[in-house]
């Protein structure tokens, strides 16, 4: 028989203590929205759990009385993962009282943190110990490393080092049925069978909740440059990137493909940051690393952009002379999903491609769009260094944004089989949540499907793990 609600609240308060139950509108409010503000949904309860022994009898009390639950973190996903359903009978699971960082190792290259350590705060911790985790998403303030594991997050120097999944040496998971697994390993070499801990990262919660991870950190750059690049067109972006990748091997970190749309109304919206390269088409955005000396890696830049000037690749270039100019040129890319919120709904995209086949998929998309949605906006931008684009659609002028909104699910259809007809991905790197979850049905090979959900089935076989997600 199952429990009332009131039951299984009252269980929980006398599992992790009662301020840490959350069930009036006011206090759940927050976890029950997405940051895009596009999910709705309400929840038995929200809970608090203070470390992993907590979240694992949180999980059995929900697990005995047929709950499902949602776990959250910073909740900045763009897919709507984190958000319940609209039952009121999930219980949304908050790792963000396990906030601390349990170790560092410098010899071996690690650090160990709790699921809900905001990324930042793991930056700030390895660089305490004068290390890197080189992970940098825009959402850094506020995501949590948990929800980057869950998410698989990519970001801005995927290039160099990897998304999340790379980062990641071990894991602590608290399984569906309540029990720990403990695989907080620092290995580097592991070959004892299947991946396990490869199965949690990306799953967006539909396997287990992670507690804690093995995080691999890397020396401190000790030199940095950052180049903002005026180009013609897409096109010249990738022959750059091409020759910024021969001209400085694993030094270059990042390549940011930003369109003058996207950058003018980053620009709109936050008007104090700088416009150094005003009226171009295109831009390209560029971060190298060294931990050698700064003026040799500052002289190759320089040398490396100056050689694309001549080649007529790159129009027009600022080098960042100090670290606040590196930062407002890394703020001009980083607001422009910020701005797009405050502008209104738009219908995003989040795409990979192989890089070669962008410029052409570039010319197709906005010509079939154009024709079939007259008047449009393309805000676009990304990470291209990593074939992964952010194509958002917004309404046309005049337009409104919600009427507009209604056009989604045929702007998808036009933007995604262009990227499945070229060998591309619907997700590059925010994930499915409910957001793409049709999308994926549609796309995903049914030998895939059958495979994740065959996964689905022996890991979590009552489906209470963040149902109607991705799966
Ligand atoms: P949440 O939003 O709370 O959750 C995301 C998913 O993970 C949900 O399905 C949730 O159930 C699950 N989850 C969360 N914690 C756990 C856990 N401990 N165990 C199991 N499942 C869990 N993403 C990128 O990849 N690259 C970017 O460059 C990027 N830039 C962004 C910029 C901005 C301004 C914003 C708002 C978002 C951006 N994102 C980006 C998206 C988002 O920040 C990432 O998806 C991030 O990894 C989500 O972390 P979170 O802690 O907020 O997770
Ligand atoms: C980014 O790279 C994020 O800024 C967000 O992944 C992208 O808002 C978006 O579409
Ligand atoms: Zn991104």
């Amino acid at each position: 028989m199952k429990d009332t609600a009131d039951n299984i609240r009252a269980r929980l308060a006398t599992a992790i203590g009662v301020q840490h139950v959350l069930s009036s509108p006011n206090d759940t409010a927050p976890y029950l929205t997405d940051w895009r503000g596009r999910y709705q949904g309400r929840a038995l309860a929200v809970v608090r759990p203070g470390n992993a022994e907590e979240v694992a009898a949180v999980v059995r009390i929900c697990a005995a009385g047929s709950v499902s639950i949602v776990p959250q973190g910073g909740n900045t996903g763009m897919c709507g993962g984190a958000t319940p359903d609209e039952s009121g009978a999930e219980v949304v699971v908050s790792l963000a009282r396990l906030n601390r960082i349990r170790a560092t190792d410098p010899d071996n290259a690690t650090i160990t943190v709790e699921a809900g350590v905001p990324l930042q705060r793991v930056q700030e911790a390895a660089a305490e110990a004068g290390l890197l985790f080189p992970l940098s998403l825009g959402s850094e303030g506020s995501c949590t490393i948990g929800g980057n594991l869950a998410t698989n997050a990519g970001g801005t120097a995927v290039l160099r080092f990897g998304n999340a999944r790379e980062l990641v040496l071990g894991l602590e998971v608290v399984l569906p049925d309540g029990r720990i697994w403990n695989g907080l390993r620092g290995l580097r070499k592991d070959n004892t069978g299947y991946d396990l801990k490869q199965l949690f990262v990306g799953a967006e919660g539909t396997l287990g909740i992670i507690t804690a991870a093995v995080l691999k950190v890397f020396p401190l750059p000790s030199a940095q440059a950052t180049a903002l690049a005026a180009i013609r067109d897409p096109g010249a972006a990738v022959q750059l990137l091409r020759a910024l990748k021969q001209a400085l091997g694993d030094r270059l970190v990042g390549f940011e493909l930003i369109s003058g749309i996207a950058l003018r109304l980053c620009r709109a919206h936050h008007p104090d940051l700088p416009d150094p390269l005003p009226d171009h088409a295109w831009y390209a955005l560029v971060q190298a690393d060294d931990s050698a000396e700064a003026s040799a890696l500052t002289a190759n830049v320089e040398a490396a952009l100056a050689d694309q000037i001549e080649r007529e690749i790159v129009l027009d270039v600022v080098i960042a002379q100090s670290q606040d100019q590196a930062e407002a040129l890394w703020a001009l890319r980083e607001n422009i999903s910020e701005a797009q919120r405050r502008e209104g709904p738009n219908i995003k995209h989040d795409i990979s491609l192989p890089v070669s086949a962008i410029p052409e998929f570039l010319q197709t998309a906005e010509a079939a769009l154009g024709k079939a949605f007259p008047g449009m906006q393309l805000v676009v931008f990304g990470h291209l260094g990593d074939g992964n684009l952010h194509y958002n659609v917004a309404a046309p002028a005049g337009v409104t944004a919600a009427d507009f909104m209604a056009n989604a699910p045929a702007v998808n259809r036009v933007v995604h089989d262009l990227v499945t007809e070229r060998g591309g991905s619907i997700s590059a790197e925010h994930g499915i949540g409910q957001l793409k979850r049709d999308e994926l049905v549609r796309y995903k090979a049914d030998i895939e499907l059958e495979l994740m959900r065959a996964v689905k089935r022996a890991v979590d076989p009552a489906g209470l793990m963040n149902p109607g997600k991705v799966v």
